[in-house]
């Protein structure tokens, strides 16, 4: 008897340690990555010379007066940021072309050689003024790749990127994320440039602490895997980047899409699409903008896997976010607001059960993301929501608080009638920031949510209910 009471302490002495090794090795997110994720979704903008010549590469032999927009205004892009529910706006500040949107001092193709505003306009000023203005994040995209300037493809050319960036950050900032394209192609002398991302990312450490950095592998927020806005279930925010390059040598594409479940490094993944099929403004797309439901749709996949979008919404030759966007745009937050205005769990009693005890919890009921439950015990512990009369929904959003990593593998939900008896399980994997998970309408008494399997104890910050209209449910949400 003893003998089994010792080897059960034991047991309980190495699985203890064991859990608490992995989750002191686990993962963190820094402070800044945080408020990255809870920004959930902001604007690119993509502008500049393609815009006028219909390119989505421009050659970098454009003449600079090609870019002249005839009525740009800032503020009116915040102003439909602002009003679609977005908190940011990254701008590509150069593109492949290599055409500068501000008069920097290290290039000789910029604003400031174009007939716009005879020569004395500056975009990335205007645009970070107007975003103060309206309470909006601004951030930076600059592409590696320069098909204009003289020096690429040669060493010199890396300083002149880390000049751009200082450039960037002292006379605009502070930025919120700055964005590394890993596109390198050639040049204008036919080189393919050999980017020193060393110093680049050094550069930002030091200049630029509190930005977050964007590239397929981070080290901040790493690419998805595909331009259609769609991250992978599962979802890790986790990624390993030994022995893998921007670029060409990035890891696979369904890696980044699903991350590394035991990654080392915490480098969430950021989801870019454009509401039009091009990066760039082209007229001929104006009837092929995104509709309302096409983005509802987006933000399930991206937002609701645990990720962020990065939405595209590129100004028109007038300079302005073309009409055809904005209604759609205005539309869809609509949708949103109105789909996710009525929180049914505000009015269920939480439960957590563990063993034979119960305790009242309203730690993930209270709206308030820094409030959780902590699931120690994957298989005897379990999350109840009741109601004291049926409720009907078809849509259950999880939140993971993750200041100490993210836990969950797999969680399972059960439906539950008036008798106590299941009437539907859900199964799901990764949770994060958020997860959102739509099934067919369904009328219930109470929810019981186990985590099936989990690497560290599970902290969830907040269960929501809600009731949908049916035609926009992601069914069979796995997979994509
Ligand atoms: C890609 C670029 O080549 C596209 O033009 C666009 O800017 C997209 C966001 O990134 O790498």
């Amino acid at each position: 008897m003893k003998k089994k009471a010792l080897t059960i302490a034991l047991m309980h002495f190495v699985l203890v340690n064991v859990f608490s090794q992995q989750s002191s090795n686990a993962p963190v997110p820094t402070s800044k990555q945080l408020a990255w994720s809870e920004m959930e979704f902001y604007f690119f903008i993509h502008f500049g010379p393609n815009t006028f010549t219909d390119l989505e590469w421009g050659k970098g032999t454009e003449k600079e007066e090609v870019f002249n927009p005839t009525n740009l205004d800032c503020r009116q892009w915040c102003r439909i940021a602002k009003a679609a529910g977005a908190k940011g706006i990254i701008i590509t500040a150069k593109h492949h072309d290599g055409f500068c949107l501000w008069p920097s001092k290290y290039s000789t193709h910029t604003i400031r050689e174009s007939k716009w505003r005879d020569g004395k306009g500056d975009i990335l000023k205007e645009l970070s003024q107007a975003c103060k203005e309206y309470g909006l994040k601004f951030g930076v995209y600059l592409s590696p790749w320069d098909r204009n300037h003289p020096k690429y493809g040669t060493p010199e050319y890396n300083e002149v990127f880390v000049n751009m960036m200082k450039e960037i950050v002292s006379n605009y900032g502070p930025l919120f994320e700055f964005w590394w394209d890993g596109a390198n192609g050639e040049g204008p002398n036919g080189k393919k440039q050999i980017y020193d991302w060393h110093v680049f990312e050094q550069t930002m450490r030091s200049i630029a602490p509190n930005t977050v950095v964007f590239s397929d592998i981070g080290p901040d927020v790493r690419w998805v895997g595909n331009e259609n806005g769609i991250a992978g279930d599962p979802n890790w925010n986790l990624l390993d980047t030994a022995g893998f390059k921007r670029g060409e040598g990035a890891p696979p594409n369904d890696t980044l899409n699903h991350g590394n479940m035991n990654g080392k490094n915490w480098i969430p993944a950021e989801c870019d699409v454009s509401i039009r099929p091009g990066w760039f403004y082209h007229e001929k797309e104006d009837s092929l903008v995104k509709s309302p439901e096409q983005l509802w749709r987006l933000w399930l996949k991206s937002v609701g896997r645990g990720a962020n979008l990065i939405l595209n919404v590129p100004p028109d030759r007038r300079g302005l976010i073309n009409e055809h966007d904005s209604a759609s745009l205005i539309k869809w937050r609509k949708l949103r607001d109105q789909y996710f205005s009525d929180n049914l769990a505000t009015d269920a009693v939480c439960y957590l059960h563990s063993q034979n005890a119960k305790r009242k919890s309203k730690n993930l009921t209270d709206g308030n993301p820094n409030t959780y439950e902590t699931i120690n015990e994957s298989g005897s512990q379990s999350l109840e929501l009741s109601f004291s009369d049926p409720n009907i929904f078809n849509c259950i959003v999880l939140r993971e608080w993750q200041h100490q990593g993210q836990h969950c593998i797999q969680f399972h939900l059960e439906l539950k009638n008036e008798k106590g008896e299941n009437i539907r399980s859900i199964e799901g994997n990764t949770i994060g920031h958020k997860r959102i998970l739509t099934f067919p309408t369904t009328r219930a008494s109470a929810i019981v949510l186990e985590i099936k399997a989990q690497k560290s104890p599970t902290s969830l910050a907040e269960i929501e209910l809600y009731d949908l209209p049916g035609n926009l449910l992601e069914l069979g949400a796995s997979h994509e």
